[in-house]
């Protein structure tokens, strides 16, 4: 039934990426889609005859959307993080066998069910929070059917929650311990066999890599992303996270949807994300769990107007958080954005880091995906973590509470 949702107070970003909040509104939803949105006093027909939904007064944001998680993976790494507390450093952790290749050797081994079973209590947790799109990469299967494996268990997730996920092929992860020593006959493998495969079966919306000293050169990167676009596949890229490959200046260079991580980003790359409209996904969960101290360049990105997103990299080894309230507050205490930044960041932007324009954005045309909350002030959810939780969840016009 069409609704109007009245006695609002809505808040969210613009089309042009400002944070707006307002007072005394009222919205119509007619199935999937806002209809209007307005104030209070000037709702037109039809509207004004459609069922009355009461907010009561609350505030009404746009769903959040988390554009950054690995969350699809099987078993722990809590021994490597009991290591590192008792001072083991990366390379002991890696010659004992840790590392995106010790969740390899797990989420290989690992049912569909399994998988199923442990990533269902990671996505529940971050939908809790008012995330109704996210994206999952897989990554930790780094052969054919693992991999497909895995894109196949998040779209399942998403249709079991009733929510978005949007799924990144991620097979230039790491060097799987099949191919050691070997990375180029890897990346071989990987644009001849795994790429068609995951595209032939409709697994992969988007294709993502990793750029580092310890993962793939620009070169190889290179040869993955040609081969996506090839296949009319949008590309990302985690980037600069430990050390500047120069890989975003390649990816924005190749029209990238986003450039992830960024703590070692230079002028060059922010110029060249700037020319490109290639947004930076921020991901402080990563920079608090490594306790790293170079945080990326805000002020730089700010001065070019990259558009900047908030994400909460879920995964096992670097980012075990699953919350983006807490990479929304992080990026505030820890990244040095201001709250609208930050709330910007959870929702416009993070849907453009996705290449998603229907959502993000509390408009008419855009999917009808909202969250109702009770606090004083949007703002708040940036300052204090943990305390607040919407009192209705809506997507694609249905509750989901
Ligand atoms: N960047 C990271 O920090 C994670 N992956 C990536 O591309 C590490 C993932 C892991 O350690 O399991
Ligand atoms: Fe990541």
């Amino acid at each position: 039934m069409p609704q109007l949702w009245t006695r609002a107070r809505l808040a969210t970003a613009t089309l042009e990426g400002r944070w707006t909040e307002r007072s005394d509104m009222a919205f119509a939803v007619d199935g999937e889609r806002i209809a209007w949105v307005g104030p209070q006093a000037e709702v037109p027909e039809p509207y004004s005859g459609w069922e009355l939904r009461d907010a009561e007064g609350r505030w009404v944001m746009p769903a959040f959307i988390d554009c950054h998680t690995h969350l699809v993976y099987a078993g722990s790494r809590f021994n490597e993080f009991e290591m590192r507390q008792r001072g083991a450093s990366y390379e002991d952790i890696a010659a004992a066998g840790g590392g995106i290749n010790f969740t390899v050797r797990e989420t290989r081994a690992a049912s569909v069910d399994a998988l199923l079973a442990q990533s269902l209590p990671r996505i529940r947790a971050l939908v809790r929070e008012g995330v109704t799109t996210l994206e999952i990469k897989s990554g930790y299967g780094l052969s054919l059917e693992p991999e497909l494996r895995c894109l196949r268990v998040a779209r399942n997730l998403g249709e079991r929650l009733r929510v978005d996920v949007r799924t990144s092929f991620l097979g230039a992860h790491a060097v799987p311990a099949d191919f050691r020593g070997r990375p180029d006959d890897y990346i071989t493998y990987l644009v001849d066999e795994m790429l068609p495969a995951v595209h032939e079966q409709g697994l992969a919306d988007m294709v993502d890599a990793y750029c580092e000293s310890h993962a793939f050169s620009v070169a190889q990167i290179e040869r993955v992303f040609r081969a996506a676009q090839a296949l009319e596949l949008p590309i990302r890229l985690h980037a600069e996270q430990r050390s500047n490959q120069h890989g975003a200046r390649l990816a924005a260079r190749l029209g990238a949807l986003s450039c992830d991580h960024l703590e070692h980003l230079d002028v060059e790359g922010v110029r060249a994300m700037a020319k490109a409209g290639t947004v930076a996904v921020l991901l402080p969960g990563a920079y608090y769990f490594l306790r790293d101290t170079q945080a990326p360049p805000v002020k730089l990105l700010r001065q070019n107007e990259v558009p900047i997103a908030l994400a909460s990299d879920l995964n096992p080894g670097t980012s075990p958080i699953a919350s983006l309230l807490l990479a929304l507050h992080m990026g505030c205490t820890l990244f040095g954005l201001t709250v609208q930044e930050a709330l910007v960041g959870v929702t416009l932007n993070a849907a453009r880091a996705l290449g998603l324009r229907d959502r993000g954005r509390l408009a008419a045309g855009q999917l009808a995906s909202f969250t109702l909350w009770d606090f004083e002030a949007p703002g708040q959810l940036a300052y204090e973590y943990g305390v607040h939780r919407p009192r209705a969840i809506v997507h694609r016009g249905r509750n989901l509470l």
